[in-house]
């Protein structure tokens, strides 16, 4: 039987400098998803990468004295670097510099052309070179600094060009019948709002080319121009499962399940990308869901601000594991979020150190020291540890329905839920108590909360997965048998089976003199 499919993207980030950790923040998160489906027995693809073209690499390459192509290599390596240093299970490192892009972003704009929607034309406006993006008069502002800004807050210079044009005014009633008939479209529901009340006051006709600059994909037929970033950023969706070659096998990934991207972007994925591609005549994604920012300290990070967190550095210090359970714990997802040192302590000592990995370590070190080293003997099950395991075999559900809205934060806090309680029946049962008293008891304690310990982690892979890695190696659980499948009791920790030394696997974060 073949698995089902799912495709999930992060946005391509812009290698204009290096990755921040709200590039880490959508990395992980999109990585926490595409886990769990792989978990849950679904045939992932997941792809991220860099968008390497358009005015600001540009811009930034030409203030630094190098060839465009060698600034986004130079970045782009990084934001590489990146994924594999927070562990990220991407698929496919895409980058818009790759040849099959230009193939393919060519190939929807003839697409888009043969459909009558491209038409050349003459554009005079307000450009925002941080934005990419044209604006209307009434979106921008004259600041008291003289400045006239957009609607993001970025500045905004007059422009004006011979331009290829793209009918996305023709696309006004398409696309509010798309969010009517499917309301799941766009998550979360602020964010749906927000663009249908876009779209509803009106689309204009959007430049979709450039000439003056010539770092970009070349428009066919008009080699003056190139396109305009977003049409090429876009066009990576698809051309990282065979576009325009609808017969290559790849090309079964789409549509793909859903695009995980920052709010700051939903409006180019939710108007721009499904006009496009009505236009192209290529079948629509599931979803795009737009998530929050992340701020340092409840400030918006900025390079001018000095306060852009290394997310290298925060992996280091805090431990990778730590950083990924802080940001899809603290941070609902598609909230805003804020980071601080204190925060992120209190939380992984308090859910890692003292939770999870204390029960894992008290219970481990009592079965190495009173059941020779080897899985306990489980003996007839009382009620209360029926209990326990029965709360377990119905988290796998329940995490499901919160994935399945992309509710990471609630999925994980479930599981962390059952930590508490898997406290409360260890120290309620007491085996160090029955050791001398009934050691039989004692086993089958011992084997129940360590079968819970079990199941824990392997509902913990996708949000912190090394750390769990490690504690299904210490209940020597089989490589391939910690899938969500192997939850029940068919897979439960086999008594006698010999354990390999208890280790700590959540070490406690200590504050040092020196900060
Ligand atoms: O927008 N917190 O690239 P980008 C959370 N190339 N997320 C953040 C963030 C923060 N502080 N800052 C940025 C682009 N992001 C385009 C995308 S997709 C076809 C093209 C998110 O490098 C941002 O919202 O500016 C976006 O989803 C991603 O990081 C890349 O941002």
């Amino acid at each position: 039987m073949s698995r089902e499919k799912f495709y999930i993207t992060t946005a391509i980030s812009y290698p204009n400098g290096k990755p921040h950790i709200g590039h880490a923040y959508e990395m992980i998160a999109t990585d926490a998803i595409a886990r769990f489906q792989r978990l849950d027995g679904k045939d992932v693809y997941f792809q991220t990468g860099t968008d390497e073209h358009g005015i600001k690499m540009f811009q930034t390459a030409r203030k630094e004295g190098i060839p465009t192509r060698e600034l986004a290599s130079r970045n782009s390596d990084e934001f590489e670097r990146m994924a594999k240093a927070l562990n990220v299970s991407h698929d496919c490192f895409f980058r818009t510099t790759e040849k099959r892009h230009y193939t393919a972003s060519q190939a929807i704009w003839s697409a888009m052309a043969a459909n009558g929607d491209i038409y050349k034309g003459g554009y005079a406006g307000w450009y925002s070179v941080r934005d990419e993006a044209y604006y209307g008069e009434e979106e921008t502002e004259v600041r008291e600094d003289g400045v006239r800004y957009g609607p993001q807050g970025t500045p905004v210079e007059w422009v004006e060009e011979e331009s290829y044009f793209f009918r996305l005014s023709a696309y006004q009633e398409p696309l509010l019948k798309l969010y009517d008939e499917r309301p799941d479209f766009i998550a979360p529901p602020e964010r749906r709002n927000e663009v249908m009340s876009f779209v509803k006051s009106g689309l204009k006709d959007l430049s979709i080319s450039r000439t003056t600059f010539d770092w970009g994909v070349p428009v066919p037929g008009d080699e003056k121009h190139v396109m305009y970033v977003w049409v090429d950023a876009l066009t990576n969706y698809i051309t990282g499962v065979g576009y325009p070659d609808r017969d290559a096998p790849m090309w079964e990934r789409w549509p793909a399940d859903v695009h995980v991207i920052g709010k700051d972007i939903v409006r180019f994925h939710a108007i721009y990308w499904p006009a496009f591609l009505m236009s192209a005549g290529v079948e629509l994604p599931k979803r795009v869901f737009g998530h929050g920012f992340v701020f340092n300290r409840g400030e918006k990070m900025s390079k001018s601000v000095g306060n852009v967190i290394d997310p290298f550095a925060l992996a280091e210090h805090y431990g990778l594991d730590q950083m990924r359970y802080f940001l899809l714990r603290d941070i609902p997802f598609g909230q805003d979020g804020s980071y601080s040192h204190d925060a992120i302590v209190a939380r992984t000592n308090a859910d890692l150190a003292n939770g999870i990995g204390n029960l894992a370590q008290r219970s481990l070190s009592m079965i190495a020291k009173n059941c020779d080293g080897k899985a306990p003997q489980k003996g007839e099950l009382a009620a209360e540890d029926e209990a326990i395991l029965a709360v377990l075999a119905n988290a796998v559900a329940s995490s499901r329905k919160a994935m399945a809205e992309q509710a990471i934060h609630r999925a994980l806090a479930e599981v962390i839920e059952i930590v508490a309680e898997a406290d409360r029946y260890f120290a309620g049962q007491a085996p160090w108590a029955l050791r001398k008293t009934d050691p039989a008891r004692m086993e089958t304690v011992l084997w129940t909360t360590a079968e819970v310990v079990r199941r824990i982690a392997i509902l913990l892979q996708p949000y912190v997965p090394d750390s769990a890695g490690k504690l299904l190696d210490l209940l020597a659980v089989a490589g391939d048998r910690r899938g969500f499948d192997a939850i029940g009791e068919a897979d439960a920790l086999v008594p006698g089976t010999p354990l390999p030394a208890p280790a700590g696997v959540f070490p406690r974060y200590v504050e040092t003199t020196d900060g």
